[in-house]
């Protein structure tokens, strides 16, 4: 079991143990009383709890942790892929590797870490991983709990002098709703979007928030900053804000497409939403010595009032 230092600092408010399969796990929590869990498997937020102990993150209950498959849930890293249109798994291998703490990571911004617990992870390419994806990278992700419960990831790719590369990036964010069809999203209203039940056929929506009756499967491209999702019933609204992630992925596997799903119950599309902040629809590409940064803000306000009338700017978007 990790330890708490005496003095409240970022790494004082850290805990580090190891889950059921032998695999370590960070423990982020604030002085109020919300925390964050990180499995080192696949870099992957595990939980996160607000200061009233309720999960905001979705995970099935038939979620296997078995290593190397990802747990279903949580927010996942897809990288360098996302979905099955390449060589590798789906969503890429970063999900399924095991990622180690970084001690020294490069510095970040000073809004990265002011008053926040936080944990730096790192991944880099084992030589397995070069014979499938052929590029020296070094994959970093901050996590990281603000004061009022906020959280944000903070990944960075930087190409470690190969050949320019491309891929691709999403944090593959499974919300817990009390139930999908009180659920509505706003900001996405007259975007473009990819319907990836129509062969990523280019559509654009109408103008009202979108609401669910049907299995949905959209990357919106060129989304706004700031996007939230809006619970009536349990009157909570999360507002998911992106730096660096142009794509807003948007699923919902409803009832057929459940019963076909591993690790996933028949019904349990009714409590889930994946809002995943993302840059899918145009590769990145890197230069040698070139760094790229994603940014994930992720915050769960106590209301179900209509977007705008959220005090936003108050937390920074
Ligand atoms: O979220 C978009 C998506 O690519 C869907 O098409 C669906 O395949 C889902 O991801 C699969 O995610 P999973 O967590 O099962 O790997």
């Amino acid at each position: 079991m990790g330890h708490y230092a005496a003095v409240w600092d970022h790494k004082a408010a850290i805990e580090i143990s190891k889950d059921w399969n032998g695999i370590d796990q960070v423990f982020l929590r604030n002085s109020r009383g919300a925390s964050a869990k990180i499995s080192l498997h696949g870099g992957q937020v595990v939980s996160w709890r607000n200061d009233q102990g309720e999960e905001l993150l979705f995970t099935s209950n038939k979620a296997i942790f078995k290593h190397p498959k990802a747990m279903r849930g949580g927010i996942q890293i897809c990288y360098p892929q996302f979905g099955d249109c390449g060589l590798l798994d789906q969503h890429g291998f970063a999900r399924n590797k095991i990622w180690v703490i970084d001690e020294n990571p490069p510095p970040l911004n000073s809004k990265e870490s002011l008053g926040k617990s936080f944990v730096d992870l790192l991944l880099k390419p084992s030589e397995e991983d070069s014979k499938q994806w052929p590029h020296s990278f070094e994959l970093r992700l901050r996590v990281s709990l603000a004061i009022d419960g906020d959280l944000t990831l903070t990944s960075r790719v930087r190409n470690i002098n190969s050949k320019p590369f491309s891929f691709l990036f999403a944090f593959h964010t499974y919300l817990s709703v009390s139930d999908i069809s009180e659920v509505r999203v706003e900001g996405l209203e007259t975007l473009d979007y990819l319907d990836n039940l129509r062969k990523r056929e280019l559509l654009t929506e109408q103008g009202d928030s979108i609401t669910f009756e049907s299995e949905m499967d959209r990357t919106y491209i060129r989304s706004p900053k700031v996007v939230a999702v809006l619970d009536h019933e349990r009157k909570r609204t999360y507002v998911i804000g992106k730096e660096g992630l142009p794509d807003t992925v948007v699923w919902n596997p409803w009832e057929k497409k459940s019963k076909t799903m591993a690790n996933f119950g028949d019904d349990e599309y009714k409590s889930m939403l994946c809002v995943d902040g993302a840059a899918v629809e145009r590769p990145i590409t890197l230069k040698p010595g070139e760094e790229w940064t994603g940014r994930l803000m992720l915050t769960a306000v106590k209301s179900s009032f209509c977007f705008d009338q959220l005090e936003l700017q108050s937390k920074g978007f």
